[in-house]
């Protein structure tokens, strides 16, 4: 019995990793519950293409081309965003989350505006209409061919139908000799039909005929949405108009693998070849959508996108206040396209991440989810992060509360049985694609800083019961119980060895290469650490994070009538300044510290080549015996963490301290802002391996500022004898911060991933309008 027993409790063991919460979902069931966001831009990591929030969506998207220009044996056709595109730049300039948005993409000799309305009508999520509108950028280049292609296929083998409905038959063809012309005529329209979206009809529009080259389509199979360039790549060929004698790379019409018998496409492409400037409207109409009136294209189209855009910036003003504040015109487009660009950058995402349990000997699936989010990074990851995602929420819940809320109920119901979330969400085919192998797989040791209740904080912080929504509070009542999972997630399996410590699990104590080893879990990746990672760790960053949660937990049971005692409790607890002193005050250096094994004397050296070997890589070579102690050489953000939750007290002794050395230049201090380790520390600006370059060792990074500019504006704001030195340097930091985001983006027309501490330029990936964008709060001052 006692063996059967143990395997009955091992299978059990082995599939908590992917059992769901068992509690209420909180995402709404339907998207339709959400008319005014169903259809939208949520299609990140293309330059343009639309969505809706349905589990097996029809996509559509943008690739283009040029002709005349493009290199012997490469097309440069753009669809995805890449880096190695190397365009000047690209984004949303205006973009709301709900209506519309306009994009202003500039690629070498061309800029393209691609914009889109939404409308409400029928019972299938409306219709939309979409504008390519491409421009020359020198007046010589007027009259060179681009060419568009715009596609629709269904998103991971999708049921559905779509069937091409060609230009030539709606049009008269007296005039035309050979069948051979009328071939490589394109689409006037699509027709299909999908469960959720009933029947709709897709049209495309050239706005002036006798720009148009050449037009063609395609008519095929793909394996799945992210094959889609390839299969259109290799539906090109090089065919001659009979009539013109001209020569155009044009799509192939109808082709069909022979085996496939059915013929049913589930790709379909226009393509329109035309001489600079060049414009194609895409109108998509819901078939339920019996009234709508005047098609949406045209002026039609021009004045209702003028109305959102008035609307839009009117709002903008409203709830930033950037004119009044004074800043320029320049400086107030700068932020309304940073912000537009994490909005327009929310995509939705279907599928399952890949985890692993200590019980579990190879990964296993997740269950198959939708998940509304925003990106960090449009080219490099555009899929979801958790940590990051509490970051953009912070802006986007000033900006509509709504979406902040649906976007957490997601989350929230991506939360296993054991109250953990995975950090990093892989979900479709599509960004799947993007993802090298090691980094795929989930591990449910590893969580992810609760940024959440920074939201949360914000968004209910001084906000009298009396004036919260019934829905919000509908909502947060909905969210509770798994709120008190995450938060149990967090205080239980992260505790460190005494009451009150904690540690971020899944570093390699067995790692040779490392030089530290990573605690990826904590969100800063390659931050120094103890140098023997130990189950008698302390992590100071992780202790304030729980420090929030409870806080945050009591806050919300407070304001939903739950019982909060418990929180309360733990707050008290882990806010006491002197517990939190003895645990991670280092009366020697000064400083807030990590506590555990640690050795101040750690390099990478290579060991002695071995002849007719190949060159050894380099190892870690500790040259001090490493003792328990205070990882006290090393000051950076970490050290930083009991100032950003605001734990201190007003009058401590150590905040002086604190707020004294953030302005030595020779630790943090920069004119571009804080950066993330001190150039004191062992570490600073070392790689952790001979391939892996410093990361969170010495760049500048925008979230950490800006939660210390707000702490520090917290600090300068509460009576206390530190207040005035606090004033100066929020002010100071403020404004180096500000002044360098914005001078980068002049320079390289992108926002990016971090900057720079020596000399501020933009480094990592860009377009990066995850929480760089919280640059816009820091113009504001919203520090709710
Ligand atoms: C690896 C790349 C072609 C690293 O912004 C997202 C995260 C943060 O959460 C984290 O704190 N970034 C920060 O340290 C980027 C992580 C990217 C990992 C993707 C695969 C392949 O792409």
């Amino acid at each position: 019995i006692a063996v059967v027993a143990w395997f009955v409790y091992q299978g059990y063991l082995e599939t908590r990793v992917n059992s769901p919460l068992t509690e209420n979902k909180v995402a709404f069931p339907s998207s339709h519950d959400f008319p005014e966001r169903y259809w939208g831009s949520f299609r990140p990591g293309v330059y343009f293409g639309m969505k809706s929030r349905d589990t097996h969506s029809l996509l559509a998207g943008l690739m283009w081309f040029m002709p005349d220009i493009s290199a012997a044996g490469s097309l440069n056709l753009r669809h995805l965003c890449d880096q190695g595109d190397n365009l000047e730049q690209y984004g949303w300039k205006e973009h709301d989350g709900r209506n519309f948005g306009v994009q202003v993409i500039i690629d070498k000799f061309i800029q393209l505006e691609t914009s889109f309305v939404t409308k409400l009508g029928g019972n299938h999520g409306g219709d939309w209409t979409a504008r390519i509108q491409v421009e020359p950028r020198m007046k010589e280049l007027k009259g060179q061919q681009v060419t568009l292609f715009f596609y629709l296929t269904l998103d991971d083998n999708g049921k559905g139908l779509l069937q091409p409905i060609r230009m030539i038959d709606n049009m008269d063809t007296s005039g035309m000799e050979a069948n051979e012309s009328v071939k490589f005529l394109g689409l006037s329209a699509v027709h299909g039909h999908t469960e959720k979206l009933g029947d709709f009809r897709v049209s495309f529009h050239h706005a002036n005929q006798q720009s148009i080259v050449h037009t063609a389509f395609l008519s095929t199979t793909v394996a799945s949405p992210h094959l889609v360039k390839d299969t259109l790549q290799s539906g090109l060929r090089l065919m001659e108009d009979k009539r013109s004698k001209e020569r155009h790379i044009s799509l192939a019409g109808t082709l069909f693998a022979k085996e496939d018998n059915l013929k049913q496409p589930n790709l379909v492409v226009h393509q329109v070849t035309g001489k600079l400037p060049l414009q194609l409207e895409i109108v998509y109409e819901s078939n339920s959508f019996a009234e709508r009136g005047t098609m949406l294209r045209g002026e039609v189209y021009d004045a209702l996108l003028q109305t959102y855009r008035e609307q839009f910036r009117i709002q903008f003003e409203n709830k930033f206040r950037l004119n009044e504040k004074g800043f320029s015109e320049e400086e107030q487009d700068f932020a309304k396209s940073a912000m537009s660009n994490l909005i327009g950058g929310i995509g939705y995402f279907y599928g399952s991440s890949k985890v692993q349990s200590v019980h579990n000997k190879e990964p296993v699936p997740y269950w198959n989810a939708p998940l509304y989010t925003a990106v960090p990074s449009r080219s490099f990851f555009p899929r979801g992060f958790l940590w990051d995602e509490g970051f953009h929420n912070l802006i986007i819940s000033q900006w509509d509360r709504e979406i902040s809320f649906d976007i957490m109920a997601h989350w929230f119901d991506l939360m296993n049985v054991e109250g953990w979330i995975p950090r990093e969400q892989i979900l479709g085919s599509e960004a799947r694609a993007r993802v090298p192998d090691e980094f795929v797989v989930q591990r449910n040791n590893q969580g992810n800083p609760p940024t959440f209740f920074l939201v949360l904080d914000a968004m209910f912080k001084n906000r009298p019961v009396r004036d919260i929504r019934t829905l919000e509070l509908e909502q947060l009542n909905r969210m509770w119980p798994r709120l008190v999972s995450w938060y149990n997630w967090f205080n239980t399996s992260l505790h460190g060895s005494e009451p009150g410590t904690y540690y971020w699990r899944g570093r390699d104590t067995a790692s040779a290469r490392e030089l530290n080893p990573k605690s990826l879990s904590s969100g800063l990746d390659d931050y120094p650490r103890a140098s023997h990672s130990t189950t008698n760790e302390r992590h100071l960053d992780l202790r304030c994070w729980i420090t929030l949660a409870a806080k945050v937990m009591a806050s919300i049971a407070d304001i939903i009538g739950r019982e909060g005692r418990k929180y309360h409790e733990t707050f008290v607890f882990l806010s006491n300044n002197e517990l939190l002193n003895a645990q991670h005050w280092s009366e020697k250096a000064k400083r807030y510290a990590d506590y555990g094994l640690h050795s101040s004397n750690v390099t990478l050296r290579r060991p002695k080549s071995i002849v007719g070997q190949p060159k050894p890589e380099k190892i870690r070579w500790v040259s001090e015996e490493p003792t328990p102690r205070f990882v006290d050489d090393t000051f950076g953000y970490v050290s930083l963490f009991p100032l950003i939750i605001e734990i201190l007290q007003p009058d401590s002794p150590q905040l002086g301290q604190l707020l004294q050395d953030l302005r030595n230049p020779n630790l943090l201090w920069t004119k571009y802002g804080l950066r993330s380790l001190s150039k004191t520390s062992p570490l600073y600006n070392k790689r952790n391996t001979e391939h892996d370059p410093p990361y969170w060792r010495g760049p500048i990074w925008i979230n950490v500022n800006y939660l210390v500019a707000r702490a520090l504006h917290h600090y300068s704001v509460v009576e206390g004898p530190h207040q005035t030195r606090a004033l100066l340097l929020y002010n100071e930091l403020r404004e180096n911060l500000i002044s360098n985001v914005l001078r980068e983006y002049r320079k390289t027309g992108y926002i990016w991933e971090q900057y720079n501490d020596a000399n501020g330029a933009g480094q990592g990936c860009r377009p990066f309008t995850g929480w760089s964008t919280l640059i816009l709060l820091l113009m504001s001052e919203t520090y709710v």
